[in-house]
């Protein structure tokens, strides 16, 4: 390392630190103060350069506050805080330690393989990730039985806050469908602490809002939530995080000597892989999310459709993906952008519209060189480190200018950083 990035590595570490609660780290300070679950698998790549247990501890708090079927919610609001909206009171899930009521992108079974490919006390890591295995298996097999009822191999997502990419505008035309009579007043705090030009719209917020109440009323109960929500989606990201997590999760079982487990997450990453086909578009040489609803691809060409190439999908897609990201790039100066920059709907600062985020750019450079495209995958992470340089540990990036924006001195970015530096 030069004086420059041990600087920056520096600087990378200290977010980590004072982000971290001891037990949970929160996304980062007064614009979400609790514990996010993509986060936190995420954030404990992070962690183990410098505390190989507290990694394991990031994540075993996370599941600690699994659902007795399965779930693992995407929010735990350890410690009562006001700053956020919306807080558990509107959740409402009841829970020992209140929780929000729905899920995130699964990316534990990938996060543990690698804490426990690299841990140096192999010993102690394998005692650790024997007890993950069951409840990452758990919230496997939760996902095929209630969000994939009609056996696709695919499952869909109810809320758009479950992909992880909230605002996207492959969520626009499924979204018209959600009505917003009922939705009780609110206040929304996210726009206090970030500038609301950069944040969803009010329409989006009143429709998030309106699925968390219909949800809560049928009282989170998930055998009925998938039936019954005017919004169900096939994302193509969130399902290739599901499948790379299977098959990382399978790997990991047959090394622990737990064969059946690891059968059982290979058949279903197996079978995902094959469904996730269906999702290919030769039109934008990409995969696009399909409406369970209506049953039709939605022509929305966004980053969800590049990430499966995190998951090992047949190497002409991948070398496909890599030829569109770098159409992408020839559009912005900074990659990879959230949307295709040729569609209309691209917005360079609105949140999942356009914006770089970092966490995308690790899991689809990982990807790209596991399929041979390493120059690609250089590429991303020379950009990403770019833009820390110029801008900071920023939640997201204008990716036409560079400029930082949401939140700072953010955890995951910080995180992701170090395991671009290691
Ligand atoms: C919210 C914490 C979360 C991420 C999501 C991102 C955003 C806002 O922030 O969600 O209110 O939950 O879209 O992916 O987990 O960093």
């Amino acid at each position: 390392m030069n004086q420059q990035t041990e600087k920056i590595y520096e600087h990378a570490l200290e977010v980590l630190k004072e982000n971290d609660q001891g037990s949970y780290t929160v996304p980062t300070k007064g614009l979400y103060p609790f514990q996010w679950n993509w986060d936190s698998c995420l954030t404990a790549l992070g962690q183990f350069h410098y505390d190989e247990a507290r990694a394991w501890t990031e994540i075993e708090t996370l599941f600690a506050n699994q659902w007795p079927d399965g779930m693992v919610p995407h929010i735990v609001f350890h410690v009562y805080s006001d700053g956020y909206f919306p807080g558990p009171n509107v959740w409402d899930t009841r829970r020992p330690t209140p929780t929000s009521g729905i899920t995130q992108p699964p990316v534990a079974g990938f996060a543990i393989k690698r804490l426990y490919d690299r841990a140096t006390d192999k010993a102690e890591a394998a005692r650790r990730a024997r007890a993950l295995l069951p409840r990452i298996d758990a919230w496997h097999r939760w996902f095929y039985e209630m969000r994939d009822p009609g056996h696709e191999g695919l499952v869909a997502i109810l809320h758009p806050w479950e992909s992880g990419r909230d605002n996207s505008i492959d969520w626009d035309e499924a979204f018209e469908r959600v009505p917003t009579d009922g939705v009780e007043p609110y206040v929304r705090r996210d726009t206090q602490h970030a500038d609301p030009a950069h944040r969803p719209t009010k329409a989006q917020y009143d429709r998030y809002l309106y699925l968390v109440q219909l949800f809560r009323s049928l009282g989170w109960d998930n055998a009925r939530l998938h039936d019954a929500s005017p919004f169900k989606v096939v994302d193509p990201g969130f399902n290739a995080i599901l499948i790379r997590s299977a098959m990382d999760l399978a790997a990991l079982a047959d090394e622990l000597g737990e064969p059946e487990l690891a059968a059982r997450n290979r058949a279903r990453a197996e079978n995902s892989l094959a469904a996730l086909e269906t999702l290919w578009s030769d039109k934008h040489q990409q995969y696009l999310c399909r409406d369970r609803v209506t049953g039709q691809l939605i022509d929305s060409a966004s980053i969800g459709g590049i990430l499966p190439v995190f998951a090992a999908v047949p190497k002409a897609r991948a070398e496909a993906i890599a030829r569109t990201i770098e159409r992408w790039a020839n559009e912005v100066k900074y990659m990879v952008p959230s949307h295709d920059p040729a569609d209309p709907r691209f917005e360079p600062k609105r949140y999942w519209r356009a914006p770089a985020w970092l966490v995308m750019n690790y899991m689809i450079q990982d990807g790209l060189r596991s399929a041979g495209e390493t120059a690609m995958a250089d590429r991303i992470v020379t950009s990403s480190l770019e833009l820390i340089t110029q801008s900071g540990f920023a939640e997201y990036y204008d990716p036409t200018t560079g400029e930082p924006c949401g939140g700072g001195r953010f955890t995951w970015t910080a995180a992701m950083v170090i395991e671009f530096l290691e």
